[in-house]
C-alpha cells in the first residue's frame, strides 16, 4: 500500500479563512451582545485593563461588513473555486451575555443562512467555535476562563449550535490559537491579570478549563454528530535555535513544548512529564478536579487545524513565551522579511507539517497562511500583488512536498481571502486579501470589493488541483 500521496487528492479541501469578529461588523445588531474583541486594543500584547474606546473609530465594530455582504463575497470565493470555508460563530451573537438561558434566535438565523449559502456553493463549512469572541460578561463577571464556570457555558454553546448546523457542519474547531494563550489577552478568552496575581497559574488553570471544555465538546459532538470531525487549532509558526550551539539548541526544544504543550493534551490526552517540574517551579500547578484526567484522555482532538504564516530564531537566554505565532525572537539572516517583521518560510511550512505528524500521527489542515502586506490600487483600479502570488505558490508547493512525505493533510484555507482588519495591528491596510476592500485604517471607503491579480493564481493553482513552479 502506498504510505504517500504524490499529488493533491481528489478530495483535497481548497479555501479560505476569516473570523467573525475581522469580518463581520454589524456591533450589536441583531440583539448581539458585547464580546471580548469589542473592546480589546488590538496590538495591545498580554494581559491588559479593559480599555476605553467607546468613542474611537473601532475597526472591527464595522469591519468589512460581510454580515450584509457575504453573499456578495461568498460568489468571489466561488468564482476562486473554493471547496471550503472556514470562519467562526460569534459566541456573543448566540448568547449576547453567555449566561442567557436561551439563545438569541436573530443571531442562530444568521449563521443558519451563511451556512447555508456556503452549501449552496458547493463550501463545506469549517467552523471555529472560539476565536477571540467571548462575551463580555462572562470576563467581567465571572473572570473569564480562569473560571470553572465557564466550562458549562462553552458547553451550552456548543451544543446549541452542533444540533443547529450539525446537519451541514462537518468539521469544527475548538479553540482558536490555544497555544498563543500566554501572549495575548484574546486567546485567553480575555483573561485581565490582576496585581500581584501569579500569571503563570492563572494561565495554566485558564487552559486546563479549556482543555476539559474542548474534550467534553468533542464529547458532545459525537453525540450529536456522529459524522463529523473535532480539531484542536494551533498557532504553529515556528522557531529555529538560531545557531548550532547546544544552549541555542536545548532551549528551543523547550519553547516548542511550551507552545506543543496544547496539542500535546489536546491530542495525546494526558499531561506531558515536562509541564510538572514547571508547575513545581513556579508553583503554577492548575486545580485539575477528579476525573478530569479521564475525560482528557477519552475525548482526544480528531485532527489539528493550525496556522502557519512564518519562523523565527531562538538565542539561548532571550524572553520567549513559547508562542511562536508572536515571540519576536532573532530574524534568520536568510529569510526575507514583510513589512510587519514577518519572514516568509515555505521550507518551515514543511518542516512544520512533519514536526506535527512525526510527534501526533493525526491529519493535519493548514486552516490560516497568508501574507498581510500594502497593496495600492493603480489608476485603472488593477492592483498588482506578485509577492502575494509568489508566497501563495511556495507555501502550496512546500505543502505538496509535505504530502509526499507522507503527511496526511485535509485541507489548506488561506488567511483573509478578502482584506478583513488585522488582528495584531487593528489596521485595515494589513492586507491579506485576493480581494480588496476599499477601507483604510480610520473607517473611510467605500466597501467596494476588487479583485487583485493573485485571486486568479490561487484560482489556477484550485483548477489544477496542482501548483507549478
Ligand atoms: C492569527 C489569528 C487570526 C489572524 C492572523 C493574522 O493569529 O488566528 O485571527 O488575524 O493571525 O494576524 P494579523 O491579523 O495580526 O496579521
Amino acid at each position: 500500500m502506498k504510505k504517500y500521496q504524490a499529488e493533491f487528492p481528489k478530495n483535497f479541501l481548497w479555501g479560505g479563512a476569516i473570523a467573525a469578529n475581522q469580518a463581520e461588523g454589524a456591533y450589536l445588531t441583531d440583539g448581539k451582545g458585547e464580546d471580548l474583541s469589542d473592546i480589546w486594543q488590538h496590538g495591545v500584547q498580554g494581559g491588559a485593563d479593559r480599555p476605553t474606546l467607546l468613542n474611537a473609530y473601532y475597526p472591527n465594530r464595522e469591519a468589512i461588513d460581510f454580515y450584509h455582504r457575504y453573499k456578495e463575497d461568498i460568489v468571489y470565493f466561488k468564482e476562486m473555486g473554493f471547496n471550503c470555508f472556514r470562519t467562526s460563530i460569534n459566541w456573543s451573537r448566540i448568547f449576547p451575555n453567555g449566561d442567557d438561558a436561551e439563545p438569541n434566535e436573530a443571531g442562530l438565523v444568521f449563521y443558519d443562512n451563511l451556512i447555508n449559502e456556503l452549501c449552496e456553493n458547493g463550501m463545506t463549512p469549517i467552523i471555529t467555535i472560539s476565536h477571540y469572541e467571548t462575551p463580555m460578561n462572562l470576563i467581567e463577571k465571572y473572570g473569564s476562563w480562569r473560571n470553572r464556570k465557564l466550562i458549562d457555558f462553552y458547553l451550552r454553546f456548543c451544543e446549541t449550535i452542533f444540533k443547529r448546523y450539525g446537519d451541514r457542519v462537518k468539521y469544527w474547531m475548538t479553540f482558536n490559537e490555544i497555544n498563543n494563550m500566554r501572549r495575548m489577552a484574546p486567546t485567553t478568552g480575555g483573561i485581565f491579570f490582576e496585581e500581584g496575581e501569579n500569571k503563570l497559574k492563572t494561565m495554566y488553570q485558564a487552559s486546563h478549563n479549556m482543555f476539559v471544555a474542548a474534550s467534553l465538546a468533542i464529547k458532545l459532538g459525537r453525540e450529536i454528530m456522529p459524522e463529523a470531525k473535532i480539531g484542536c487549532m494551533m498557532s504553529e509558526s515556528n522557531v529555529y535555535p538560531n545557531s548550532c550551539k547546544p544552549e541555542d539548541i536545548f532551549e528551543t526544544v523547550q519553547v516548542r513544548q511550551s507552545s506543543l504543550f496544547y496539542s500535546d493534551v489536546m491530542v495525546r490526552g494526558t499531561y506531558p512529564n515536562y509541564v510538572y517540574r514547571i508547575w513545581d517551579e513556579f508553583d503554577a500547578k492548575p486545580n485539575i478536579y477528579q476525573g478530569d484526567e479521564e475525560i482528557l484522555k477519552a475525548y482526544t482532538a480528531d485532527f489539528i487545524g493550525f496556522s502557519y504564516y512564518r519562523t523565527t530564531t531562538h538565542v539561548a537566554g532571550d524572553t520567549f513565551y513559547g508562542d511562536t505565532g508572536g515571540d519576536a525572537g532573532v530574524d534568520n539572516p536568510y529569510l526575507e522579511t514583510s513589512p510587519w517583521g514577518w519572514q516568509i518560510d515555505p521550507e518551515g511550512f514543511r518542516y512544520t507539517f512533519n514536526e506535527l505528524y512525526d510527534r501526533y500521527q493525526v491529519p493535519l489542515m493548514c486552516v490560516e497562511n497568508g501574507l498581510g502586506m500594502h497593496d495600492k490600487v493603480e489608476k485603472d483600479g488593477s492592483i498588482h500583488d506578485p509577492y502575494r502570488s509568489d508566497y501563495l505558490i511556495r507555501h502550496v508547493a512546500a505543502m505538496k512536498e509535505a504530502l509526499r512525505d507522507g503527511i496526511e493533510i485535509l485541507g489548506y484555507t488561506w488567511w483573509g481571502p478578502i482584506d478583513i482588519v488585522s488582528v495584531g495591528t487593528g489596521e485595515m491596510e494589513k492586507r491579506y486579501g485576493f480581494v480588496y476592500v476599499d477601507r483604510d485604517n480610520a473607517g473611510n471607503g467605500s466597501l467596494e470589493r476588487r479583485k487583485k491579480d493573485s485571486f486568479a493564481t490561487y484560482k489556477a493553482i484550485i483548477a489544477d488541483n496542482a501548483v507549478h513552479i
